[in-house]
């Protein structure tokens, strides 16, 4: 209440405030046109495309800066346990459409859009993707922050919103070029800048001892800190260095690099993290004994593993902690995910570069590895072999010492965990296998999930309608499992006639995309056969190609009168190589290549045909997936962590065809191992199937194939030799030994799809059986075994 102003006015006031954006068509208007007018000082009468989306963005931003407002104030007022998802990547992908739908305001936008003279489907289009993550982990931590809000978790991400996001992928005679990406070049509206919050992050310097009292407390003296210099030119010119840090998000999921730069992003991030939780947690809280029950952080794979030398530091250095309370706190907040078990992509730190770039650190680092030593050494006495092992220091052949990363987070946090089942009994009997045997009660599985939001409900309206009208309501959309009550109408033929149009016309879309991005012309009554995901050897693209050419040359060699009996087909292949990544650059070649011979081979005609579709991405995903009739996961047993993609196939209906590896094992404990099309050695063969690749005699027809590109039937036998040895002499993905059962399910692909019922069974079968794969799951299993935090509903004002 405010002296002065009578209670008429006062009223009138609350009531402004309180109802100050609408939803109705008028007030849309309003606000779309108010932001041509006065956000982008437009003619509200004359504004593109572009600017149109502009404008519907910031008023879409406006509704949700309410609601997000309130949702702030009412989680300071309750102080819950907050979670804090730490992340290199975010790959957010586009906003906008997904802003609608969850605003529920998304008919309204459609018709006053339409009334105003715009196309919604237009204005999407020009939102850039925020491509700031590579591939699956990224993407995780998206579809994470999707569920964390949808369960009304008080919860954090932290990220590095990187200047430039995934290089743009362009394909110049069948070779992947790297282009910059420019999404911020037309601004960013779904961004607010915060330039009053500015934290310091030092780096380089020395350590100092002093004495404060009789005890012993150590100071860093950096050498470079961001942001707060005395000196003007200075500051201008660190802040411009400080800039840096954030211009690039590193494109190379295989390897970790090695790049004092990318150190020093880890350490920004977690420091600029670090100190704004403290900074939360200082307004509410004096003493730290408190700080586990309001704080959980969640490290998504070791790239924020700096955050606990960094939480030691402030804890120790400037809030004058001791190393046992210090210690306990790191260790009853600390949580740590992993997500591969390829060894050339767990980080190994030099310690002379940490040592130079962040001292303090890495004596810290040096202090943890210690104590954690001498509790071995009393529990396993002067085991030293066994000790080594342990060590979160490492000693090269070549002298040079490493820090494993990985290890200092197992250590470090209460609870590890892997991304599907088999994979977290990987990390428990082979990765982290001596760390499993001394803390067995810190392994988790957290089988992955994907957001029915994004990757069904928004990207395939059609779908949606059909289902939720079997279902009779849309709570199918948070609680998945009602997925499952499709399973009763799997075998009605007037259901199966309505599902298989909600198909094809996806199918066609999906085409026409594709079309559109290579000019080529296709078939649209072909079977759409897609496999979409980073380039690497493991995940086996090769296998794929090979499969096709030994398809190609099938037909090639068939009498003309049998072709009517081939089951036409699209094979589409995309993904990004890692830009040194030279195997994964000549498989795209490879592609392309094929691609050239087959799709103009005149005997082939509609039969067959290959496409590498351009950089693919968020974006793209979502017009292919609800599109793609059959969707490969092929990796050899035992090196895909989970996937990601083949949970959002099988929403949309795609039957699989897949290894026994990674979340696929779990896929088919779901919808049924019949549902799927499942081949190739198991994991636990592998190892075995590795040693005797040399004395194996591969199949005739996989020796053929390799033959062909060898000889140079798809041209550039030379640049594609790396490839053939590849798979010749060690094959260490063991394609030889997967070949034959791989075309043999290929076939077997082709018998169901002739049988349009059966096919579409399956695919009904496969929807209904996906409702395990929501993170929406995924995060409440977090929650319930990890972070232990509660939800936090904001009353609405008739409560
Ligand atoms: C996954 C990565 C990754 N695992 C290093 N590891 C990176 C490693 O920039 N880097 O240094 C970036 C990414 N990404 C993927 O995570 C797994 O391969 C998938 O199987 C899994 O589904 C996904 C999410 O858990």
């Amino acid at each position: 209440t405010v002296q002065g102003i009578s209670e008429d006015r006062q009223e009138l006031l609350h009531t402004l405030m309180d109802t100050y954006v609408k939803n109705d068509v008028l007030s849309i208007q309003q606000s779309i046109v108010n932001h041509v007018e006065y956000t982008l000082a437009r003619s509200r009468y004359m504004f593109d495309d572009l600017e149109a989306y502009m404008a519907t963005a910031y008023s879409v931003r406006d509704r949700l800066i309410e609601e997000w407002n309130d949702t702030q104030t009412f989680i300071k007022e309750v102080d819950p346990k907050r979670v804090y998802y730490l992340s290199m990547e975010f790959l957010m992908g586009r906003s906008l459409l997904n802003a609608l739908n969850n605003l529920d305001v998304l008919d309204q936008y459609k018709e006053a859009l339409t009334e105003l003279g715009y196309k919604l489907e237009t204005l999407v289009e020009k939102e850039r993707d925020a491509a700031l993550g590579n591939g699956g982990l990224g993407r995780l931590a998206a579809c994470f922050l999707d569920s964390l809000a949808t369960l009304n978790l008080p919860a954090w991400g932290y990220g590095i919103r990187y200047q430039y996001g995934m290089f743009r992928q362009v394909l110049v005679d069948g070779f992947q070029h790297e282009q910059p990406d420019y999404w911020l070049n037309f601004g960013n509206p779904w961004e607010l800048e915060r330039l009053n919050v500015g934290y310091p992050i030092s780096f380089y310097g020395h350590v100092s001892v002093h004495d404060e009292g009789g005890r012993q407390v150590f100071r860093w003296n950096p050498g470079e800190t961001a942001f707060n210099t005395g000196d003007y030119v200075q500051a201008i010119l660190s802040k411009q260095r400080a800039e840096t840090l954030s211009s690039v998000l590193y494109p190379d999921d295989r390897t970790y690099e090695g790049k004092e730069l990318r150190l020093k992003q880890q350490h920004f991030f977690v420091s600029a993290t670090v100190q704004d939780v403290v900074r939360r947690f200082r307004e509410k809280h004096s003493d730290w004994e408190e700080f586990p029950d309001k704080v959980a952080f969640q490290l998504n794979d070791t790239h924020p593993t700096l955050l606990v030398p960094e939480l030691m530091r402030i804890l120790m250095d400037q809030e004058r902690l001791g190393w046992t309370k210090a210690w306990e706190l790191v260790q009853k907040t600390c949580n740590f995910t992993n997500h591969t078990v390829l060894p050339e992509a767990l980080e190994k730190w030099p310690v002379a570069m940490m040592e130079k770039l962040l001292p303090r650190h890495m004596q810290i680092i040096y202090d943890i590895n210690w104590r954690f030593l001498q509790q071995m050494r009393q529990r396993f006495g002067d085991d030293w072999a066994r000790i080594a092992k342990l060590s979160i220091i490492e000693e090269t052949a070549s002298g040079e010492k490493t820090v494993r990363m990985a290890y200092l987070a197992v250590i470090a946090s209460a609870h590890v965990n892997g991304v599907a089942k088999i994979h977290s009994d990987i990390l428990k009997h082979d990765v982290f296998g001596p760390f499993y045997d001394i803390f067995p009660e810190k392994f988790q599985n957290k089988t992955n999930g994907v957001t029915p939001r994004r990757w069904l409900a928004f990207c395939n309206p059609p779908l949606r309608q059909l289902i939720t009208e079997t279902l009779g309501n849309e709570r199918w959309i948070n609680d998945t499992e009602r997925l499952k009550d499709l399973r009763a109408h799997a075998d009605d033929p007037a259901f199966q006639q309505r599902w298989q149009e909600v198909k094809q016309q996806a199918k066609v879309k999906s085409i026409e995309r594709i079309e559109q991005l290579t000019g080529l012309q296709l078939p649209k009554q072909a079977m759409l056969d897609v496999q979409v995901k980073r380039i690497h050897e493991y995940k086996r693209q090769l296998l794929n190609v090979l499969g096709i050419i030994h398809r190609y040359d099938r037909i090639k060699r068939m009498p003309a009168g049998e072709r009517g009996n081939v089951v036409p087909r699209i094979c589409v292949i995309g993904g990004k190589a890692a830009p040194g990544y030279e195997m994964a650059k000549r498989i795209i070649k490879l592609v392309s290549a094929v691609a050239d011979k087959v799709n103009n081979d005149p005997e082939v005609g509609d039969l067959l045909k290959v496409v590498f579709v351009p950089d693919y991405n968020v974006s793209l995903a979502e017009t292919i997936i609800p599109g793609t009739e059959l969707s490969q996961h092929i990796s050899t047993a035992g090196t895909e962590a989970s996937g990601t993609g083949n949970m959002k196939f099988a929403m949309n209906g795609a039957l699989i065809i897949g290894t026994m590896d990674g979340a696929n094992i779990e896929i088919a404990e779901e919808i049924g191992q019949d549902n799927m099309f499942i081949f190739g050695a198991l994991a636990d063969r592998v190892p075995e199937l590795r040693k005797e690749r040399a004395e194996y005699k591969p199949d005739d027809r996989f020796l053929h194939v390799v033959n062909m590109i060898r000889t140079g039937q798809f041209g550039w036998a030379d640049y594609f030799h790396p490839l053939v040895d590849s798979i010749t002499y060690s094959d260490y993905y063991l394609l030889a030994n997967d070949f034959v059962d791989y075309i043999t399910t290929q076939d077997r692909v082709d018998a169901v799809y002739r049988d349009q019922a059966k096919w579409t069974r399956m695919s009904i079968m496969s929807t209904a059986g996906s409702g395990f794969f929501s993170s929406d799951r995924t995060i409440a299993e977090y929650n319930r075994d990890i972070w232990k935090s509660e939800a936090c509903v904001v009353p609405t004002s008739n409560e």
